[in-house]
């Protein structure tokens, strides 16, 4: 069949025999993805076996509930991200933190404090390096922000994230910290390391197809959101991974690469009242007003919640 012909048998069957009422946008967007699916069989051929093959794994996909890993790993999410810089730059909106993905380990409800949180639960102290972030959050004009929400989450020494983990304890490595007056906020937590797929699963499954690996550089996230201002979903990446530029899920961008800096001045590790060396990564984050008319950077998903 041609294009003309799939689009008509498209619309007979799934227009055409609506007898009740139609969400226009729904049935909009499932008519265009059916005819490109349509399209696409014919074009390649697909046969009947390998389409099953193709809904047996969303299936799969969905039971093991790693769709949002497969969307980060196909680059469907960083593609959002490539449009919405577009939609910003077509209304004129510059300057402040690059926005990165989100990725899907985001989980609502950890603990909330004031301008400094220890986010680690200690479990893991003496295996891996003392981490300090700290960092302003302004405006683009360069005026501090009091009251911004900096929500930062991140993996563990195995590139494992809590909730997700249900070996480590609750909100292990998530915090919410509310700037002050100053506009700075400071993490105390242990050094983090990049996450691979599981082996087993669904996402390295198509991957391996792909002979693509599933590695993530390390890295830390954030939601920055204050009144007034654009919510910023951002990330760093930390300079020296070797997946640093190679991210499967391709988060690192320009302006988003941090330096961890060792620290081994006594008097400096005193001043932390830390017992020994630590990593020091300075993160600031600009945000963009909010005005009327600008492209909203609020994403409804379903996340976790503990
Ligand atoms: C992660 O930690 C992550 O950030 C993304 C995007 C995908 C999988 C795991
Ligand atoms: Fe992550």
């Amino acid at each position: 069949m041609n294009r003309q012909e799939i689009d008509a048998l498209v619309k007979q069957m799934n227009v055409d025999t609506a007898t009740g009422p139609v969400d226009e946008r729904v049935q909009q967007v499932v008519v265009r993805l059916l005819g490109d699916l349509f399209q696409a069989i014919e074009d390649l051929d697909i046969s009947q076996s390998e389409l099953w093959k193709g809904l047996e794994y969303f299936t799969d996909a969905g039971q093991a509930n790693e769709l949002g890993l497969l969307a980060a790993g196909l680059g469907l999410e960083h593609y959002l991200d490539l449009r919405a810089d577009e939609a910003d730059a077509k209304a004129g909106i510059t300057g402040g933190t690059p926005r990165t993905i989100e990725g899907p380990l985001y989980v609502s409800g950890a603990p909330e404090t004031v301008s400094f949180a220890r986010m680690d639960d200690g479990s893991e102290e003496g295996k891996i390096p003392t981490l300090i972030i700290e960092g302003t959050v302004t405006d683009t004009d360069g005026n501090r922000v009091e009251g911004a929400k900096v929500e930062i989450w991140h993996a563990n020494s195995l590139g494992n994230y809590s909730f997700f983990d249900k070996s480590q304890s609750d909100f292990n490595l998530r915090r919410s910290i509310i700037t002050a007056a100053d506009g700075q906020y400071t993490a105390l937590t242990t050094m983090p390391v990049g996450y691979g797929c599981p082996p087993e699963g669904t996402t390295q499954f198509v991957l391996d197809k792909l002979g693509r690996h599933g590695n993530r550089p390390s890295h830390v996230h954030y939601f920055v959101s204050a009144p007034g201002y654009r919510k910023l979903t951002t990330q760093f990446n930390i300079e020296g991974d070797q997946y640093l530029w190679d991210d499967f899920a391709f988060a690192t961008r320009e302006g988003l690469v941090a330096t961890a800096v060792d620290v081994t001045d006594e008097a400096e590790i005193a001043k932390r009242g830390l017992k020994g060396p630590f990593k020091h990564i300075q993160f600031n984050i600009v945000l963009q007003k909010d005005q009327a008319g600008v492209p909203s950077t609020e994403v409804e998903r379903r996340r976790a919640s503990a």
